[in-house]
């Protein structure tokens, strides 16, 4: 059923769709209209609202569909974000009405591992040879593959070059090396403290931009400094001195140095008319956005480390795919088509390209696609670089609550000084214990 594709009908088709924008109404009708008079059609339910990343994966299944006309179609259906896919495909599940396949981070997916939902993908037969190992193992529970790598970010550190070029003397007496494209960006987090002071001083604005209720840049801070959310015995632990530290940092940056600013409301994207954005560290899946709402040049590097050479450490973000029980043996094979589709390393370079994703592997990194967009497009080097040091967050079925209404929450309150750090993660880490006890729900 699934028919191998070239580079070329790829880039003549799925490529040219992407890049031009089939728009995404339009990409959505066709897929209605081929789903509508095909024999077999399984729902997929996603969590992308726009921006590039829906009509790359609209375009795509569009090209699935057409090779497949007249046996199989996938139906793409949006769910809202993330939240409210997971919230839908609970109900969902509650009222035995599943789709085939949907999006789920690892924790998603432990939650529906508790409902017995999950399809066990090994037995599907689905190719993941090409795929990190990091990536099947934050998949794999007891040994059995329940979800699939699809859209996996890396966190960055975002830049405006713009200013970094109007405050170079600035910069470069301060002592912030040029890189490769002459540009003083911090590869240090000591260069970053000292560059966000030389930008404050110069604008008289906090340049450094962050979400306190983005978990994913605490954990940026935390990881970098040798964080770990387990402690020696195991235990889930969110109130490690790393974790205080971490967070002792970003309120020092905000207070104390002022030379970030929490950003309270949106996504920094979303934001930049508010003052003078200089920095932050955010998704590579976010880039899209930042080139299309920034009038600025947007730059992006690994995120600063410790001094030894390396990037510091970030956090993987973005969802799996995974498949539903309850599916016919002709709708799971479609799912399986489709699943060894969309991850192949040609059609993931061309999603990567399109989206900021990460190469699923070394077989779409290297792959021709990727590899021309490097060289067109240098920046995204520091995608592929910042792979290697980036960590998971746990993937445990109580993380959702955890990272969003206990241990975010807590970030939150010390960055806006409701609380001290120590004080909001000891409270966070009582919260969690009582809800991994079953006290609390
Ligand atoms: C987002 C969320 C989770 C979990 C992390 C979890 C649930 C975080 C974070 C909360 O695919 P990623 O890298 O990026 C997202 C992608 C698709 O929406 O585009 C990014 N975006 C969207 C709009 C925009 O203006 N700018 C932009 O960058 C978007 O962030 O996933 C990162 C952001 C958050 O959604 O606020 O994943 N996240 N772990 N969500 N439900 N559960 O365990």
């Amino acid at each position: 059923m699934f028919k191998r594709i070239t580079t070329a009908t790829l880039s003549l088709a799925a490529l040219a769709g992407v890049s031009t924008g089939l728009a995404q109404q339009e990409a959505q009708d066709q897929i209605d209209a081929l789903c509508a008079s095909s024999p077999v059609t399984i729902e997929f339910w996603h969590g992308f609202t726009g921006g590039s990343l829906r009509p790359t994966l609209e375009n795509l299944t569009l090209e699935f569909n057409r090779q497949n006309e007249g046996s199989a179609c996938v139906r793409t259906v949006g769910q809202g974000n993330y939240t409210d896919l997971s919230t839908a495909v609970l109900a969902a599940s509650a009222a035995g009405n599943l789709p085939v396949m949907a999006m789920g981070y690892e924790n998603n997916i432990a939650t529906y591992l508790r409902a017995g939902v999950v399809e066990d993908l090994g037995a599907l037969g689905i190719e993941t040879d090409h795929i990190y190992d990091n990536f099947i193992e934050g998949v794999t529970w007891d040994g059995v593959l329940y979800g699939v790598p699809f859209n996996k970010s890396v966190h960055l550190l975002y830049y405006n070059r713009d200013l970094l070029l109007e405050y170079d003397a600035e910069l470069a007496t301060a002592g912030i090396p040029q890189n490769e494209d002459g540009v003083r960006v911090p590869t240090t987090v000591e260069e970053f403290n000292t560059a966000g002071e030389v930008l404050r001083l110069m604008t008289g604005e906090p340049t450094y931009w962050f979400m306190p209720s983005d978990l994913a840049t605490y954990e940026d801070w935390f990881f970098s400094m040798g964080g770990d959310f387990y402690d020696e015995e195991g235990n889930l632990t969110v109130n490690s001195e790393t974790g205080v530290a971490a967070l002792q940092l970003l309120v020092d940056m905000s207070y104390e140095t002022q030379i970030a600013r929490p950003i309270t409301d949106g996504y920094i994207n979303e934001s930049f008319a508010l003052g003078t954005y200089g920095f932050s560290t955010d998704t590579s899946a976010g880039y899209t956005y930042y080139i299309n709402n920034a009038t600025f040049d947007v730059g992006v590097a690994p995120m600063p480390g410790s001094g030894d050479g390396n990037p510091g450490a970030s956090v993987f973000q973005g969802t799996n795919l995974l498949v539903f029980t309850g599916a016919t043996p002709e709708q799971q094979a479609v799912a399986r088509d489709y699943i060894n589709f969309l991850t192949s390393p040609e059609v993931n370079a061309v999603f990567a390209v399109a989206t900021g994703y990460a190469p699923l592997g070394d077989a779409a990194a290297e792959h021709p696609v990727y590899q021309d967009y490097l060289a067109e497009n240098p920046d995204f080097q520091s995608i592929p670089d910042q792979l290697p040091f980036a960590q998971f967050e746990p993937n445990l079925a109580e993380w959702q609550q955890i990272r969003f209404d206990i241990l975010g929450n807590a970030v939150v309150r010390a960055v806006l000084q409701e609380t001290t750090p120590q004080q909001a993660l000891d409270e966070a880490q009582a919260q969690l214990e009582a809800l991994l006890a079953g006290e609390t729900r």
